[in-house]
């Protein structure tokens, strides 16, 4: 799938560890977030999950079927090969996940994205011509992520996006109310976990997060 940074526009986030292990609700929600105007979608089975490797790959299978049905590029969260497996079409990795280099030895032709936090790493990944996509953040804080950096503010995701030479999604504790702010920055879009988990209207709230209403 070729890669358009237009597909940054509200990027969503999830895996059981955010619906409490509720697999049946995590793909209830992506299809409604599919069907309501998600522009990308990552699966992410990390921090407190307690899916086994193989129920794992069955999520990742419903997960792709889904999205195809939906035309919502599918991004796994630093798992080459269930990315391979289940033929998705890119992969996320943080700085401290698997290395850059090996992702982008092994998977060629996939959308590639990278987490960064602050200038240097911005402008390492400047360095790596492969990337599809940098996530600058954690902008505010966010309950969503073990282990999660400082929130970096709106003024540092400007200073941070405005060096960046890839297009950008800025993540952490993003919600209806000040995704306007963010992305004053001009940021290509925003990617969130709790907000559209926790929607009510998951409709509006994806208006919102682009930046309507
Ligand atoms: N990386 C940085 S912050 C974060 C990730 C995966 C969590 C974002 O979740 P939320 O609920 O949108 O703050
Ligand atoms: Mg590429």
């Amino acid at each position: 799938m070729k890669f358009a940074k237009e597909q940054l526009a509200v990027y969503f986030i999830a895996g059981s560890q955010n619906v409490g292990g509720d697999v049946d609700k995590l793909i209830q929600i992506v299809e409604d977030a599919c069907k309501n105007g998600i522009t990308m979608f990552q699966y992410r089975e990390k921090d407190k999950s307690t899916l086994t490797d193989a129920e794992k790959l069955q999520v990742a299978i419903q997960l792709k079927e889904i999205t195809t049905k939906y035309n919502v590029p599918y991004i796994i969260d630093d798992d080459i090969d269930l990315m391979k497996e289940i033929n998705a079409d890119g992969i996320h990795v943080g700085q401290d996940d698997t290395k850059i280099e090996r992702v982008i030895a092994e998977c060629p032709n996939k959308i590639i994205g990278l987490s960064t936090h602050t200038l240097d790493e911005v402008r390492a990944a400047n360095n790596v011509d492969s990337l599809d996509y940098i996530g600058i953040g954690p902008i505010f804080a966010t309950q969503s992520k073990l282990k999660v950096k400082p929130a970096i503010g709106i003024d540092e995701l400007n200073r941070l996006y405005q060096e960046s030479t890839h297009p950008a999604v800025a993540i952490g504790g993003i919600k209806e109310d000040n995704a306007k702010a963010v992305l004053t920055t001009n940021v290509d879009g925003v990617s969130v976990i709790s907000d559209i988990i926790d929607s009510s209207d998951i409709q509006q709230t994806i208006n919102r997060l682009k930046g309507n209403a």
